[in-house]
């Protein structure tokens, strides 16, 4: 285990300091690029709509977030490859409703998390800098040895990093593990980790929805809900799909204070591949329940379209934040 690196916060990633650490290397920029290259054959026949909607600045993007992933950077050392990312804890407010604003914690400047994804068998190195004027961490769920899970503290303004091969496959998640955990998990220190398979799927239109909850009076309740970070804004701004087209939910449950939820979609029916863990699917339904750090991949396609709800089947906690809506266009 690494001891925590009191380090400031402009110093933190310079070179300076990563030579220190012995991490300078070759770095290779524009993964995401390659990633896609690499697929591109089967990516052309996924159709995909524009974003068409300015996204608001702040600290929750629901629509920047909902195709985006970090495929950090790739280094080689010592003839092996790492992906190497950057995660930074810090603090901001986030407006959940014209009326309402809560302190939260957040990474990278967002809530959630960035959605972080390798492939089974890589290296990968996360380089946390904590400057959320708190003692956090990060656990990583996955398969790694005990002092790389994630569960000392990390003092403010400290760094420490997080090494370990990409094993199993599947959707995954990472997350403060600082007791309290559950507050300072629903205080926003929470993202998606996908572990993609040896062999791609299917092509397919990605979609990450990362469902939450906000207790913005403490009471260990939650007052508001949401899909990527804000209550209702997929209903206000629907997620265009194409008609036809193979959707593939990556979907994850970190509602803390509520022992579970189920996910409903309207007038459709999706796969279910259970953690993400399969490549066949294990069961067809229109609703799935999911405890707390639950989470899955669904896949479906829409013969008709027009809009169709997405929602948990809990009607208070869909009402008060965690409901949207796909727009089904003709193709
Ligand atoms: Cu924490």
């Amino acid at each position: 285990m690494p001891n925590n690196l009191a380090l400031g916060k402009e110093t933190f990633w310079s070179r300076r300091q990563l030579l220190k650490l012995g991490l300078c290397s070759t770095g290779v920029t524009g993964v995401a690029a390659l990633w896609h290259m690499a697929n591109a054959k089967s990516k052309s026949i996924v159709k995909v709509p524009d974003l068409e909607i300015a996204a608001p600045e702040g600290v929750a993007q629901p629509m920047k977030m909902l195709r985006n992933f970090d495929y950090g950077t790739l280094k080689q050392e010592n003839g092996r490859t790492i992906r190497e990312f950057r995660l930074t804890a810090g603090t901001s407010v986030i407006q959940l409703n014209s009326a309402v604003s809560y302190n939260i914690w957040d990474l990278n400047g967002h809530i959630p998390g960035p959605t972080l994804r390798v492939k089974q068998g890589e290296r990968v190195r996360i380089l946390f800098l904590n400057n959320a004027g708190h003692s956090h961490s990060l656990h990583f769920h996955g398969i790694h040895s005990s002092d790389m899970d994630g569960i000392r503290p990390v003092s403010n303004g400290t760094a420490t990093i997080y090494e370990f091969d990409a094993e199993p496959y599947g959707v995954h998640l990472y997350h403060c593990h600082i007791e309290p955990v559950t507050r300072h998990i629903a205080k926003g220190l929470y993202g998606m980790f996908i572990i993609d398979p040896p062999t791609p799927r299917p092509p397919a239109d990605e979609i990450v929805l990362v469902m939450a909850g906000y207790d913005v009076n403490d009471d260990s309740h939650n007052e508001y809900y949401a899909f990527n970070g804000l209550p209702h804004h997929y209903m206000d701004n629907p997620i265009r799909i194409y008609k036809d087209q193979l959707i593939r939910l990556y979907v994850l449950n970190i509602i803390e204070y509520d022992p579970a939820v189920t996910f409903h979609l309207h007038a459709n029916f999706f796969n279910v591949y259970r953690t993400g863990m399969t490549l066949t699917p294990s069961e067809k339904t229109d609703v799935i329940t999911m405890g707390v750090a639950e989470r899955h991949i669904l896949e479906f396609a829409f013969r008709y379209p027009g809009k169709y709800m997405f929602h948990p089947h809990q009607d208070a906690i869909a009402e008060n934040g965690c409901m949207g809506v796909f727009e089904v266009m003709n193709s």
